[in-house]
């Protein structure tokens, strides 16, 4: 039988398992990479693992969310990732280079290869056929460490791109297409490899748009094949002997197919506050608008920037608008620089942010109350810009654009019927790329070889192993789609905690209730009740690490997000699942008891949990594990875990042993 693209490379890398859709798999990490507010705690946990040098082929810490340094302790850490670099063998990207997935993407990237970040938007490099995937920190770790990665095989659908891409529509409409036709619930468990006619008439920038936001539809990785504009872009960057060829079999057996066609597709905008809730602009046209934002690692590349630079050119911002770029990378501006369009828009009202993730988590440039913000990234969770009622919608750069013109939402169509002379800017690949050598610290040019911590950078929390018995007050229960960034926000007053959890954890759940933290500690146990797809969004550890700390032991709810529940399995809380005419009973406050021995059951295999609440009625919880996962769970974590395996022989011993 053939194979898909994503089976070649998962082949090629396979260390157990073989690649049953919903098995769990081990496979070799090739790259690794981290960025500022995860990458703490990655090293620490490599520190804690008593792990000396980096065992992939490569790894790359990279600075980029909280650049602006509010904060003595956003500096020391970023301190501490350069020394960690140095010492143990990564790359070092210094602060304001740019975001993780740009700068690697431009630096490093390479198809074929299997890349691990602790970001969920690593699978950006899928757009040059690189097979990447977003993790915890833990996992980025051990897989530093040379252990294999653990995922469940996902199921590999067919995106058959057709036709081409018509006037004003961008690579930004296909994937907002897509989250409106699927749901940021549509792609759990799932690869979405592109393929078809389509596919070559987007270039690799493009393709990273799609791979990038692929992670929005809760997907575990998204890939493009390689071909000629691959190499294209591999020639820009200065790397075309990392060129591969890659394309699916011609009968290999994909679980689903969906066609997209490309000359279909007009201008799209999720609107406040998910990013699914999709409609063509056309439909949110006419509202206000006094903020539009250009950046982020879905649309900050110099590609993304220069439709903005043309359709401004001789052109001003509407004076009601505030207009701000913040290009994906240093890389990026630099190009924009050099060929003098950063002057033309300065002079159209525009304002420069430095490279960086910033605003994208809250970070600078925060909307007003009861405002409209138009932006090119790709999460508009309620509350992430900063303000709690935000109202922030996702589109391309070219309605963003339009919109800043305008000074209200238009589709750009109609604005270019308003303008007679506007014409849509088109894609262009950008030229002169150039590695970024003068803020990048290779292995061999380490400047420090021990390790830096300010007085902010804690200890790792440890979780003694799992209790027979679990019994606990429901301390909060939620609805669907709970976030990460509600579980614990990526604001900068927040955000500077991120390497001291005793601190980070009073915050945890606080945009929900924002007596939680204090209430956990105070029932000294007990569990989170919530329902489908909990945990959606970021890889952040601290969401599980947080309620571990203040005592949460279990979490019980109709569905869960991919990373999110690894990283409970890895902080030693169970992540139970239950129906929902179960999950409409359970109030907060409830006693819930797990009447079989939990212990014992998760080591044994068994997939069934009786539940009693308040002593009154039972019901049934499953908890979906593999042997792995609960042998994890039973040792209160994965840190416990590896070090028990490490101490006897296995665990983060390298894959190809
Ligand atoms: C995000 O987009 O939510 C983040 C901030 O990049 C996170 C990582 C983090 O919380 O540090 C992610 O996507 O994983
Ligand atoms: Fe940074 Fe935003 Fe991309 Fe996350 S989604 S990596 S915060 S730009």
């Amino acid at each position: 039988m053939g194979k898909t693209i994503t089976e070649k490379i998962l082949d090629e890398h396979l260390v157990e398992g073989d690649l049953t859709p919903g098995e769990e798999i081990g496979i070799e990490i090739d790259q690794v990479l981290a960025q500022d507010t995860t990458g703490t705690m990655v090293w620490l946990q490599f520190e804690a693992l008593d792990l000396d040098e980096v065992q992939t082929e490569l790894a790359a810490q990279y600075c980029d969310h909280q650049t602006y340094q509010f904060d003595f302790k956003n500096t020391d850490d970023h301190r501490f990732l350069r020394s960690a670099a140095g010492t143990f063998g990564a790359h070092f990207s210094r602060p304001g280079n740019g975001i993780c997935h740009n700068v690697h993407k431009e630096n490093f990237a390479a198809p074929g290869k299997t890349l691990l970040g602790s970001d969920s938007h690593t699978p950006t490099p899928g757009g040059l056929g690189q097979l990447a995937i977003g993790a915890g920190g833990l996992d980025i770790a051990v897989a530093m460490g040379g252990g294999a990665y653990y995922v469940e095989m996902p199921e590999i659908v067919n995106i058959r791109l057709e036709g081409e891409l018509g006037e004003w529509a961008s690579a930004k409409d296909v994937i907002l297409e897509l989250l409106g036709r699927l749901s940021v619930k549509g792609g759990v468990g799932k690869v979405f490899e592109y393929t078809g006619p389509g596919v070559e008439t987007l270039s690799v920038p493009e393709r990273t748009t799609i791979t990038n936001m692929g992670t929005e539809l809760g997907a575990t990785s998204s890939i493009f094949g390689t071909d000629e504009r691959t190499k294209e872009w591999l020639d820009e960057v200065d790397r075309s002997g990392d060129y591969v060829d890659l394309q699916p079999d011609a009968d290999a057996e994909y679980a689903d197919e969906i066609v997209v066609d490309l000359s279909e597709i007009e201008p799209m905008i999720a609107e406040p506050s998910m990013p699914d809730n999709v409609v063509p602009v056309r439909e949110a046209a006419g509202q206000s608008v006094e903020q539009v934002m250009i950046g982020s690692c879905t649309n900050g590349a110099y590609e993304d920037i220069l439709p903005t630079a043309k359709m401004l050119e001789g052109r001003e911002v509407n004076k009601k608008t505030e207009m701000i770029i913040a290009p994906a990378s240093k890389q990026a501006s630099e190009m924009l620089a050099r060929e003098g369009w950063t002057a033309e828009l300065m002079a159209a009202g525009v304002n420069f942010s430095e490279a960086t993730c910033g605003a994208c988590i809250g970070i600078g440039h925060v909307p007003g109350s009861d405002t409209v913000s138009l932006r090119t990234f790709n999460r508009n969770f309620e509350g992430r810009s900063g303000i709690e009622d935000d109202s922030v919608f996702l589109c391309s750069p070219e309605v963003a654009t339009a919109a800043a013109i305008k000074g209200e939402i238009i589709d750009p169509r109609d604005l270019a019927d308003e303008l007679d002379d506007l014409e849509d800017p088109g894609f262009e690949l950008g030229r002169g790329y150039d590695r970024q050598d003068a803020d990048l610290i290779a292995p061999d040019e380490a400047v420090d070889d021990e390790l830096v911590k300010g007085p902010n950078i804690g200890d790792v929390p440890l979780k003694d192993a799992l209790e027979p018995n679990l019994d606990g007050e429901v301390l909060l229960r939620m609805g669907d789609n709970i976030t990460t960034d509600h579980i614990i926000p990526a604001t900068s007053d927040i955000l500077k905690f991120r390497s001291n959890v005793p601190k980070l954890s009073e915050f945890t759940l606080s945009r929900v209730d924002e007596s939680f933290a204090q209430r956990a500690l105070d029932a000294d146990g007990g569990f989170l009740v919530a329902g489908e797809n909990y945990g959606q969004g970021s890889s952040r550890e601290h969401a599980a690490l947080c309620p571990m700390y203040l005592g949460v032991e279990g979490v019980l709810a109709q569905s869960f997000a991919r990373i999110h529940k690894a990283n409970l399995f890895n902080f030693g809380l169970v992540p139970l699942t239950i129906d929902e005419d179960d999950y409409e009973n359970i109030e907060q406050g409830d006693n819930v008891e797990i009447v079989d021995d939990v212990g014992q059951g998760v080591r044994s295999g068994q997939e069934e949990f009786t539940f009693r609440v308040n002593g009154e009625w039972e019901g049934t919880a499953h908890l979906d594990a593999s042997e792995r996962e609960r042998e994890i769970l039973a040792a209160g974590g994965k840190l416990s875990w590896t070090k028990q395996q490490t101490q006897g022989g296995s665990g983060a011993a390298p894959a190809d042993d």
